[in-house]
């Protein structure tokens, strides 16, 4: 079905019409974040923790140039197969309905077609955010957390980024930074920073009364949840420290930047951890895809008193 120059399945279409809960999904974790074939596992897996946790998922993506929302399993595999994807942030979008590509959505691109869509809760692994090796390199991420009023469950963001420069930009912005169970904003491998957030909330009733609260009151941007990776699988801040200097290093060396850094650091951080950062990053994914359904039911739950 279309609607707003959108593709919706039909799943999500009906879940629409009928105001059941619904979380979006990204997908450059899929195209790019993640190595194959642990990218279409975890992008089932995700799908299948929303559904478990009462919610419909909507993975994001581009496919023959057209925004789709909500995958079939064969969408996803293709997807994920895909050997020449386009990552897609505010920008591209045109360039991929034109030469009619396939690509993964970033934050910032999923932020903008699920809020189209009439998503308000969407999940992700980490943000993107102001880059060490240049302070010009900022992702548009911040930029839609600023002006798109969604939720967005994630690990923090990776100590790959200047995470003290990315939590600035985020208050000028305007951007609320809630904790969920911490008062710390956590560094996605790592569940320490060393760094605080804007309020600490303890349950996805707080989180949907406090959406409810900032959006009530007129407020445009979007409300970054971030949720630490379980302890089990927590890699400590100083046990990574020296892995990100390296994988930085290297790019620097190599002259890798832009769209390309992100992708780049992610896979060299991969490599250097020997799999353990893989396994880290698929359990913190799944864990918040859980939050994330369980603060979509809570919004949905009180939808009547929304004021947009
Ligand atoms: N950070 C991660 N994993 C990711 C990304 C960021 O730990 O997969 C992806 C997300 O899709 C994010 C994008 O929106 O990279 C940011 O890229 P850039 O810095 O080029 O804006
Ligand atoms: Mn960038």
């Amino acid at each position: 079905m279309k609607k707003n120059n959108l593709t919706l399945s039909l799943e999500i279409a009906r879940a629409l019409n009928s105001g059941t809960p619904i979380v979006a999904l990204e997908s450059t974790v899929i195209t790019h974040g993640l190595p194959r074939p642990q990218n279409l596992e975890l992008a089932r897996d995700m799908e299948k923790q929303v559904r478990e946790a009462g919610a419909t998922p909507a993975t994001v993506a581009l496919l023959d140039g057209e925004i789709r929302i909500g995958l079939s399993d064969e969408e996803l595999v293709r997807l994920s197969e895909s050997q020449s994807t386009l990552k897609v942030s505010h920008r591209d979008f045109a360039t991929a309905i034109v030469k009619k590509m396939n690509g993964g959505t970033t934050v910032a691109g999923t932020m903008f077609a699920a809020e189209k869509a009439g998503i308000k809760v969407f999940a992700t692994g980490g943000i993107g955010g102001v880059h060490k090796e240049s302070s010009f390199d900022i992702s548009t991420d911040l930029r839609s957390l600023a002006e798109i009023p969604t939720i967005v469950v994630c690990a923090g963001a990776k100590a790959i980024l200047d995470l003290p420069a990315t939590l600035e930009y985020l208050e000028t912005m305007g951007v609320p930074v809630v904790g969920y169970q911490t008062d710390e904003f956590p560094a996605f491998y790592s569940r320490e920073s060393g760094l605080g957030v804007s309020a600490r909330l303890d349950s996805p009733k707080e989180i949907a009364d406090f959406a409810k609260a900032h959006w009530n009151l007129g407020m445009k941007s979007g409300i970054l949840v971030t949720n630490p990776i379980p302890e089990a699988e927590a890699i400590s801040k100083s046990e990574m420290e020296p892995m990100i200097a390296q994988a930085s290093a290297e790019a620097i060396a190599q002259g890798i930047h832009g769209q390309k850094l992100t992708p780049f650091l992610l896979g060299r951080i991969s490599e250097l951890t020997k799999g353990k950062s893989l396994k880290a990053n698929l359990a913190l994914l799944l864990n918040n895809a859980r939050l994330a359904a369980e603060i979509a039911k809570e919004m949905n739950a009180k939808k009547k008193e929304w004021a947009i």
